[in-house]
């Protein structure tokens, strides 16, 4: 019985001597051809010597080698010699080597494996550089178990549990004492009256554990003596005779449950009670995040070059995060205001946006601000015009160090927590909290190294265009100083099954000619959390509540959706308007799929007498676009609206700017019982499909990337393959087909896909993940500083030494008016 837990070089000799003859052929095969790269499904196809060969059926007859090759996402053939590089379980990697002749395996490590790709690309790599950032996690615990991926702050609270709990007496909790003594609220600003400069929790006369119990025990014994909502100040005195400080909480009940919590985490720490204690611990003020390159704006900024739902995200986040934060100060007993700076870049040809602004407040915030600060030149001037964001290394360095000059001057103290987005964001981040010395956060919303097949061994290709020498290499800075990770999904972090996901496809790769990672980023670093976006719900909100809807908008889209005018806004109509509305709305990139979903719903016949298609995204006329991908789909767009003469039945508008309207939108389409169809290739979160959801409106989305972790198929939404349009337009049609039959079944699917929005994915939700992370890792970080500074020291030198020549050799490209070039 073969063991599929063990190693596969363990298992080999065993399946040898059941099908050595099969083996033989099938390696034999695979050298053939000579040196070469061998993608999963062409070692399938070559398993049986041509031809299709994935099917389940035929893999299982295949014994072992069909399990191994199966979970083989690529080879490295270097006759008479295979590398196979297996992925056994999301994150589970191993590397073995098969000589073709005797059959004899090897085990090899990830450095060996790609020391032998490297072969294919290069001449000779003798002199390769390799970097291993995983020889530098000495001490750092890993999960194990592929299902706890995306789950780090609740393995850091076991880990921390058994090391606060562990032998040494009172000196145990000596770190933890150390974080409390540390705990410091100060803030002086430039037109403030008088510094603020408060000490929290305790005071430095609790020098030791014990003395710090003891005072537990008495506030712990005065406040439960105390009426539950007795204010703070009226028990601050006797707080401070025992060497307590504020930010207990704000009434004797709030200072309780505090109290306890630390209580039982010095006695007998277990992961729930460090939980509840650092969700409560007032460290988390002011939070700055870098969302660098742009357009990023309030208004008119969607659809512009780089910017997409990110901006969204960043925007909504903060909100929550605002919200979040003013109850939790309060709730401390506290009351310093909290900032929320949102970086970005100055663009001073802002073409028709804010972006020349430098300090924008945020809409529905009060603390909250977009600061913009400008790139430079090499002589010092204002960088004018947008850059793509696969250009802009050169400004980073000297944009972080201008970023941190302004943050301290706005918010007189250092910020608690730098969140950055996107690789950009990411290194300035990296950048300026190791400058300041506070907790980094990393967010991507979509990491480019998946993106494009082989970015990595043919970054030279596409170095010019790209410059993804320096974008992975910034990345690889990026995750590693991170103190943690936030994803919007798991696929996101560890993908599925079958397919590896964007940070684990970092574990090991290699540039030829440039860097090797033997490890990059392990996926298995507790660093690694999933908090999934949410949408805004004052806009995005169910088509029931018929008391909140905008019917004053209803004209307007009545005339979008059902007008019959033809201009450059919209074209097409809408013929039978008794028919249920099946809706798309995405930026007009190839990978959304738009035209994708036109031509399924053109070659569907029996959808096409169910329902009517309304998409909304890009411009109609390609004459007004610059971007060459959006040319090309509109060009796609008007010859399938002809090719399946649509019109009659389908109602295409130009991109839409106002969020207010497109939440009625949603709503409006929810009120023919229709449905939102999210048809793209590959979509790493995919904010639309839970904006319907939230309107109660039944979704049907892409299967490859967040909305197949977003939504339960069959149950609150469903699934497609964008890759079968004839099984995704079938499912549509069946849909609706049972919707005539059963019409509670409409019903039945917009309330499930509420119930999940609710269960999952609110920005409320978010906000509190997101600031426990800030906190727990805020402590963590001070854990083992010796080795996590000889980490950290360690990547400063590759930044000096490393990144800083790359970026340097990125053309200025900025100083010219440039074209754009992909969006995210
Ligand atoms: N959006 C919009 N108008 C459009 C197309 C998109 O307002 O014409 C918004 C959409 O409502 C969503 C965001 O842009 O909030 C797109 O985010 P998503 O995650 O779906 O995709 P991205 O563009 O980030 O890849
Ligand atoms: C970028 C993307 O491509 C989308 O899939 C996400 O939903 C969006 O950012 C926000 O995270």
């Amino acid at each position: 019985m073969m063991r599929r837990s063990d190693s596969i070089a363990d298992m080999m000799p065993e399946a040898l001597r059941q099908s050595r003859y099969h083996m033989k052929r099938c390696f034999q095969r695979f050298v053939s051809q000579g040196s070469r790269l061998m993608k999963q499904q062409h070692l399938l196809e070559e398993l049986h010597g041509g031809g299709s060969a994935d099917n389940n059926k035929q893999l299982a007859a295949d014994g072992f080698l069909g399990h191994v090759i199966s979970c083989t996402h690529e080879a490295v053939v270097l006759p008479p010699y295979v590398a196979l590089a297996v992925r056994r379980n999301p994150g589970v990697w191993e590397y073995i080597t098969v000589h073709s002749g005797d059959l004899t395996v090897q085990q090899i490590t990830p450095s060996d494996y790609l020391k032998r790709k490297e072969i294919l690309f290069l001449y000779d790599n003798s002199s390769q550089l390799e970097v291993n950032l995983g020889a530098l996690d000495l001490s750092t615990p890993r999960l194990t178990l592929p299902c706890s991926i995306g789950n780090g702050m609740h393995l850091v609270s076991r880990f921390l549990s058994s090391r606060l709990g562990g032998g040494g007496g009172r000196t145990k909790n000596k770190a933890l004492l150390d974080y409390l003594l540390a705990l410091r609220y100060y803030r002086r600003r430039p037109g403030d009256q008088q510094q603020i400069n408060n000490k929290l929790l305790i005071s430095d006369t609790l020098d030791t554990v014990g003395k710090l119990q003891a005072a537990l025990l008495l506030a712990q014994a005065f406040v439960s003596e105390q009426h539950p909502d007795t204010p703070y100040q009226q028990m601050a005195h006797r707080f401070q005779e025992w060497g307590l400080e504020k930010g207990w909480g704000d009434t004797a009940e709030a200072c309780g449950h505090t109290l306890a919590c630390l209580a039982e985490v010095l006695q007998a720490p277990d992961p729930a009670s460090i939980h509840r204690f650092f969700s409560r611990v007032p460290s988390v003020f002011d939070v700055v995040i870098f969302s660098v390159h742009g357009y990023f704006g309030q208004h008119k900024v969607l659809g512009m070059p780089d910017t997409g739902g990110q901006v969204v995200y960043i925007l909504d986040q903060v909100r929550a995060l605002e919200e979040e934060l003013l109850q939790r100060i309060k709730g401390q007993g506290l009351t310093f205001t909290p900032n929320i700076l949102v970086l970005t870049r100055l663009i001073p040809e802002a073409k028709g946006t804010t972006c020349n602004v430098e300090l924008e407040p945020i809409e529905n915030t009060r603390h909250s601000s977009i600061l913009r600060v400008p790139f430079k030149t090499q002589d010092g001037q204002d960088l004018p015009h947008w850059v793509s964001r696969f250009d802009i290394y050169p400004y980073l360095e000297r944009y972080a160090q201008d970023s941190c000059a302004k943050i301290l001057d706005i918010l007189g103290r250092k910020p608690d927590l730098v969140i950055g987005n996107y690789t950009d964001g990411n290194l300035v981040a990296y950048l300026v909290s190791r400058k300041l010395g506070v907790t980094q956060g990393t967010i991507a919303h979509a990491l480019e190294k998946t993106k494009y097949e082989d970015s990595d061994v043919k970054w030279r290709e596409m170095d010019h265009k790209y410059h993804f020498s320096c974008q992975f290499t910034a990345d690889m800075i990026a995750m590693n100083t991170s103190d943690f990770i936030i994803a919007s999904t798991y696929q996101e972090i560890a993908g599925s099954k079958d397919k590896p996901g964007q940070y684990e496809s970092h574990y090991a790769f290699t540039m030829p000619g440039l860097c090797r990672f033997a490890t990059g980023i392990n996926v298995f670093d507790p660093k690694f959390n999933i908090a999934a976006p949410g949408a805004d719900q004052s806009v995005y909100f169910p088509f029931t509540l018929k008391h909140k809807r905008l019917t004053d908008l209803h004209p307007q889209i009545e005339a979008l959706v059902y007008g019959k005018e033809e201009n450059d806004e919209h074209i097409g109509y809408l013929e039978n308007r008794r028919k249920p509305v099946i809706f798309s709305m995405a930026r007009l990139d190839k990978v959304k799929n738009i035209t994708g979903l036109v031509e399924w719903y053109g070659q569907d016949k029996r959808l096409r007498v169910l329902v009517n298609l309304v998409v909304v995204g890009g411009l109609l006329d390609p004459t007004q676009s610059k971007d060459r991908e959006e040319i090309e789909e509109i060009n796609k767009m008007h010859s399938l609206i002809n090719k399946y003469q649509l019109k009659g039945q389908i109602r295409w508008i130009k991109a839409q700017t106002d969020r207010v309207r497109n939440g009625e939108l949603y709503r409006c389409i929810a009120d023919t019982r229709g449905a939102f169809v999210q048809p793209a290739l590959y979509e790493a979160f995919g904010l639309t499909v839970i904006e319907a959801m939230n309107c109660g409106l039944p979704t049907f989305a892409t299967n490859q990337g967040g909305p197949a972790e977003i939504i339960v198929d069959e149950v609150s939404g469903f699934h497609i393959n964008p890759l079968d349009g004839k099984e995704a337009s079938n499912k549509i049609a069946n849909f609706f087909q049972k919707c005539n039959e059963d019409p509670m079944y409409w019903n039945r699917m917009s309330t499930a896909g509420l119930q999940r929005i609710y269960e999952c994915y609110t920005w409320q939700i978010y906000a509190t993940k997101v600031l426990n992370m800030g906190s727990m890792y805020g402590f963590w970080r001070t854990l083992d500083k010796e080795e996590k500074q000889a980490k950290q020291q360690y990547l400063q030198m590759f930044y000096n030494l490393h990144f800083r020549k790359l970026a340097n050799a990125v053309p200025k490209v900025g100083e010219q008016p440039e074209q754009a070039t992909a969006v995210p």
